[in-house]
């Protein structure tokens, strides 16, 4: 006869109880900006029980969602003096920090998921997250916001110049303003954790995010229109503290860089399911989407910004990317 399911339940609690170390759990902090039922948060998930498990239960995991730690660019700085253990955040203010990411976030860079996936993956993406540790920074994995895509309050953008005269909310990022402008938008910008206010109040006419981000944080709440220009891959990178890191034994580096890959890989399957799923809920939940523009006609608009990224920083790791394709 089967044992009853309390008894079971408390049988197995005795055991995990047993195998515990008599030591408390040290608990790592993750930091990001986007909800608790968002992509970032399967992936902390995913690092959590990993972690956990590779750990024997050495290490726990404390998620704080939805910019509860600050803005990305906040976060980034906590994690330079130690304030926070880890931080997922996208690549848009991180060019401040370590310039070397620029060229990610040029416009059309790549064609598609697999394209940009494969060269996150390879040496490129390595060479990337080894830079992190000249600035203060560790970088464990690249993980994944998505392809971004515009919403707005106004109007239907069916092409580039239905896009002219918005005010749009950017990410703090030089690569991602000058695009824009090259677009006759007004980029206005902005940490993420004030943008849902900054639509509702009409501060701004629009912003533009991955499917997830515009799902999971409400902005189609205080948004009619989406256009799905996908005019840019947005990377995310799970960061470090240099602090947390330089604690670390070797064997223990090696569970954060193994556990930080487990939450990469839950987080770019929700962003995949959500990429069709996702466009499906926010029709349903009344936004009006714009999903049969010709790309070509953003993509010529806006090509002048490669200049702008060229002119300062060269055409190395630009060539490299091409070169990869
Ligand atoms: O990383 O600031 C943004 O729009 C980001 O896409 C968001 O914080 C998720």
């Amino acid at each position: 006869r089967a044992i009853p399911t309390a008894i079971h339940a408390s049988l197995g609690l005795a055991m995990v109880g047993m195998t515990l170390p008599a030591i408390a759990a040290q608990t790592i902090t993750v930091g990001h900006t986007t909800a608790d039922t968002s992509h970032y948060s399967a992936g902390v998930d995913a690092f959590k029980e990993r972690l956990e498990e590779l750990s024997g239960g050495e290490f726990t995991v404390q998620e704080h969602s939805a910019g509860a730690l600050g803005g990305e660019r906040a976060m980034i700085e906590g994690l330079q003096i130690g304030t926070i253990d880890t931080v997922i955040t996208s690549t848009g203010p991180l060019g401040n920090f370590v310039p070397e990411t620029y060229v990610l976030d040029l416009p059309f860079l790549f064609a598609d998921y697999d394209q940009a996936r494969c060269v996150l993956d390879s040496e490129i993406g390595q060479d990337l997250l080894d830079m992190m540790g000249e600035h203060d920074l560790v970088g464990l994995a690249w993980t994944e916001n998505g392809f971004r895509h515009m919403t707005n309050s106004r109007r239907e953008v069916k092409q580039p110049d239905d896009a002219s005269g918005l005010k749009i909310r950017t990410m703090e990022n030089k690569m991602h303003m000058a695009a824009f402008e090259e677009l006759g938008v007004h980029p206005t910008p902005m940490a993420f954790p004030e943008v849902f206010t900054a639509l509702q109040q009409g501060t701004v006419d629009g912003q533009e995010n991955p499917i997830s981000v515009i799902l999971t944080s409400n902005l189609w709440e205080v948004q009619d229109y989406l256009t799905l220009t996908g005019h840019v891959y947005s990377p995310a990178i799970m960061l470090a503290s240099p602090i947390l890191w330089e604690g670390l034994s070797e064997e223990e580096q090696g569970w954060f860089l193994e556990a930080a890959h487990a939450g990469a890989e839950a987080t770019r399957e929700m962003v995949s399911r959500l990429e069709t799923e996702g466009v499906e809920e926010l029709k349903e939940k009344g936004m009006t989407v714009v999903d049969d523009i010709d790309k070509s006609q953003f993509q010529q608009a806006v090509e002048p910004s490669y200049s702008v990224y060229t002119d300062e920083y060269g055409s190395e790791w630009l060539d490299r990317i091409r070169a990869s394709e």
